[in-house]
């Protein structure tokens, strides 16, 4: 046999060590250093500079936030955008994400119903449509009445299908910062889940809990904003230590925009 003197050599000098074995300091999942060791010399030293030595949060430190909007919403945490409705208008979907929450934390959530700015209509101006909003976060924050809630589009007034009017307000640009004042705002108004009738992805998350909120009026008032400030985590868990949080993009904060 031709192959048995270079299966006789391989074997030698595996034997010997001399062999290219993965590196044991490496994770299996992904070959980097394991988070225990970055900031040490793994791998090849580099200098990082001597800062000191700070705890940094994991995966297992986050929650999961469960949201559902008829038909569209932003989020904003503590004055910062984290999840953005990706489809627009239909199919309706959930949005479920991985937040690092900290508190006091301010909640602030614009949310609208899919309605043309001049009619207040839907489908080519043919049909009345209605909004609804409703979150869950891993925490034991939900939405119910306790939550602040203004409209700034309104109709078609009245209903009025034949000549559809609509009214606007226009929409602070610092609606989503933590020290926002809205005192004045009116308690957001619960509506039942056969009232806001949602489609299939709303069955498949967890939304145990929560409540659903817009204004009192789910079919003419079209864009809402929703605010609130949990103190602590609601599920009773001890307030999380200050995570070094970063700051990747600040242009979306009003007192930073151009
Ligand atoms: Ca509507
Ligand atoms: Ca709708």
């Amino acid at each position: 046999m031709k192959s048995f003197p270079s299966l006789a050599l391989v074997t030698i000098i595996g034997c010997l060590g001399l062999l290219p074995f993965a590196d044991p300091g490496q994770s299996q999942e992904d070959g980097k250093p394991g988070s225990h060791e970055r900031g040490k010399s793994a791998g090849k030293p580099r200098d990082k500079g001597s800062g000191p030595k700070i705890a940094n949060p994991r995966i297992s430190d986050t929650v999961r936030a469960n949201i559902y909007a008829d038909n569209w919403f932003q989020l904003y945490l503590n004055g910062n955008l984290v999840a953005v409705d990706s489809i627009s208008f239909i199919p309706h979907n959930v949005v479920s994400v991985d937040i690092l929450p900290e508190y006091p934390m301010s909640i602030a959530v614009m949310a609208k119903d899919n309605a043309d700015p001049d009619t207040g209509l839907e489908y080519d101006d043919t049909n009345l449509g209605d909004g609804g909003f409703i979150l869950k976060f891993g925490d034991g924050t939900v939405t119910n009445a306790s939550w602040k809630a203004k409209s700034f589009f309104h109709g078609p007034i009245g209903g009025d299908l034949r000549n559809p009017k609509t009214r606007h307000e226009p929409i602070p640009e610092d609606w989503f910062e933590p020290d926002f004042d809205d005192s004045d705002w009116a308690d957001a108004v619960e509506h039942s889940e056969q009232a806001v009738g949602p489609k299939e992805p709303f069955y498949e998350h967890d939304f145990a809990g929560a409540r659903w909120i817009w204004t009192d009026d789910l079919a003419l008032d079209n864009t809402v904003i929703f605010r609130t400030t949990i103190a602590s985590p609601p599920d009773g868990s001890p307030i999380p230590r200050p995570w070094p949080r970063g700051k990747i993009d600040e242009s979306n904060r009003a007192d930073k925009a151009k």
